[in-house]
């Protein structure tokens, strides 16, 4: 047992933030959507423990935490993180399995002070350590069985500790003096940032999504009055916590109100319906109901406790919208957003909850419709969808070239999502401009497949397509062409690519051709690929 366990675990009075540590490496991100103020996401979580010291916080399997019991934890591990020389606005990385200490371990960070950065457990270790690269961490939290490799792929100025699901591991192995723990509380301002996350996009090159305290904490209240949260609520939690629909949407609508968020390791559709009983809010992507539909034992008995069924991160058939409806009495209230800007729009919790819409603009998101020059549509027309917010992230980590892509110059965020926008406001997504595809809620950039199967040898070239898969929503196909007089043997050229690149994105098939269809400017015809591939991965 590590020393530093037998201690009493810290108590610092929540409310009462400290802000006297040397803040040099802090990096304030001003916007005009943001305003400057002291609501941080661990100030707004240390409202409800005052309130609510011994209310339940946290479930997971036998273990049961009250918001004291998360307090403490947290605490302990932001002074451990001082004491380890994480500085306020260091990034602090997290590659660790799902479990209460991981929750901990994100409050801890914020509330040292630090920028959280939560990695895909699925991840490779290059892919880890390209991250790691552009985010340079102070520190690298990680699972025991994943440190080996960390540690050889990772730049040697990258230390590594590790993290167990039951709170063990060297991360909190050091012991930790009084002072240590007395100087971990650090206040931040809402334009400072909170977490960052990581997308690929469409270079291939990863790029840091920062969020803001503002971001955060003006999403979490939004949605906590919009689908009416309180602290009587228990959110049956299957999401993995390191994208923003688990971590943020979900775990800060039940943490922000004071309900209870009950945490499956990972979403699995037998152990979701056994544990539906006592709660009543449920969140999922598509691929979570097609799956829950699957089971016979889905009823609605199964649901009589549920109030709130809420999808999101990939467009929600609308045949499993009315489905689920008419199995279990429940409609689906689909939202939607994108980790730059966390929750855009929802069906309303009271008024209709339409099929194949994602509802209306949330409060205090501005939202148009635009066309390829940035004009607005006809009404009614098809277009980008453009927003502006307290929600809007005020732009990548250290990339100014991103940014200019991303915004226009008043500010708006271009999501790339096409969109129909009706009288009332209403949304319909109805494609993508941008080449993304969404495989079971998670994103898969092309590019990014394309570039390592064109780095094996046998291959001249490839373009990597999404088409309908029926659990996934979409699959990943590659189409390679090899190079002259090669004869690529498809099993070397997957073993290649799981080494890698993480699971959700190897194709799902990969198909051989001479020579990939293109325009007169030379542009591969993705359009002409997907039509000619679309049934591959169906039944
Ligand atoms: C696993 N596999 C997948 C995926 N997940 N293939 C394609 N797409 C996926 N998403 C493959 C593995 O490679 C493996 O293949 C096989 O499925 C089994 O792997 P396993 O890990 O056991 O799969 P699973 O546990 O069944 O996971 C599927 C899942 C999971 C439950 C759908 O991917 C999931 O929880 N997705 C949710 C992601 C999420 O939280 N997205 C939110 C992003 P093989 O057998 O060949 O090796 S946030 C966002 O998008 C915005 C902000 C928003 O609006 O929310
Ligand atoms: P991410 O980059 O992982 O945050 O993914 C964001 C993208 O997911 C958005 O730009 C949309 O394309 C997609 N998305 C999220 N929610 C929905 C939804 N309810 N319906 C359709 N697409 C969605």
């Amino acid at each position: 047992m590590p020393r530093s366990r037998k201690r009493p675990l810290p108590k610092t009075p929540p409310e009462e933030e400290r802000s006297s540590r040397e803040q040099s490496q802090d990096e304030g991100f001003a916007s005009p959507c943001h305003a400057t103020g002291n609501d941080s996401v661990h100030r707004s979580i240390g409202a409800v423990v005052t309130r609510t010291p011994g209310a339940c916080c946290l479930q997971h399997g036998t273990l049961s935490w009250t918001y004291d019991d998360l307090w403490r934890h947290s605490g302990q591990i932001a002074a451990t993180l001082v004491t380890r020389g994480v500085r306020p606005g260091d990034r602090v990385a997290a590659l660790v399995d799902k479990s209460a200490h991981a929750v901990a371990l994100y409050l801890g960070c914020l509330r040292a002070g630090a920028i959280y950065l939560p990695l895909n457990a699925a991840y490779r270790d290059p892919e880890v350590a390209a991250i790691a690269e552009d985010a340079e961490p102070a520190l690298m939290i990680t699972s025991t069985s994943r440190a080996p490799g960390l540690r050889a792929a990772l730049d040697r100025g990258v230390s590594l500790v590790t993290l167990e699901a039951d709170g063990t591991g060297s991360l909190l192995e050091s012991s930790l003096p009084e002072e240590g723990v007395a100087a971990a509380d650090v206040a931040r301002t809402t334009d400072q940032p909170a977490a960052m996350l990581y997308t690929s996009g469409t270079t291939g090159r990863p790029k840091g999504v920062v969020l803001t305290h503002g971001n955060l904490t003006s999403n979490a209240r939004i949605l906590v009055d919009a689908w009416r949260f309180t602290a009587a609520d228990v959110l049956l939690h299957a999401l993995p916590l390191f994208h923003v629909h688990g971590l943020f949407v979900a775990l800060h609508t039940a943490l922000f109100a004071g309900g209870c968020a009950r945490l499956l390791d990972r979403f699995d559709a037998e152990s979701v319906i056994r544990h539906l009983p006592d709660c009543t809010v449920f969140m999922g992507v598509p691929t979570y109901y097609t799956r829950l539909l699957a089971e016979a034992d889905l009823d609605r008995e199964a649901c009589a406790t549920l109030r709130l069924f809420t999808s999101g991160s990939a467009p929600l058939a609308p045949e499993a919208h009315r489905a689920f409806e008419a199995r279990t009495g429940h409609t689906i209230l689909e939202r939607y957003g994108m980790t730059e800007a966390g929750m855009i729009s929802s069906n309303p919790h009271d008024g209709e909850r339409l099929a194949g819409s994602v509802g209306h603009p949330l409060p205090r998101v501005a939202a148009r419709v635009v066309d390829a020059e940035g004009e607005p549509v006809e009404p009614g027309g098809v277009g980008v969808l453009e927003i502006q917010g307290p929600n809007v992230f005020p732009g990548y980590w250290r990339r100014p070239d991103a940014d200019a892509d991303a915004f226009r110059p008043d500010g708006f965020l271009i999501t790339g999502d096409l969109v129909r926008q009706d009288p009332d406001g209403r949304l319909w997504i109805v494609g993508r401009s941008k080449d993304l595809i969404i495989s079971g809620g998670l994103n898969v950039y092309p590019v990014e497949v394309e570039n390592a199967l064109d780095s094996l040898d046998d291959i001249a070239e490839s373009a990597v397509i999404g088409v309908p898969h029926p659990d996934f929503g979409e699959g990943v196909v590659a189409v390679v062409v090899p190079r002259a007089g090669a004869d690529p043997d498809l099993g070397t050229v997957r073993d290649r690519l799981k080494r890698i690149l993480a699971n959700f994105k190897q194709p799902k098939k990969i198909v051989i051709i001479d020579a990939l269809p293109r325009n007169a400017m030379g542009k591969v015809q993705k359009n002409q690929l997907r039509d000619r591939y679309r049934d591959v991965l169906r039944p």
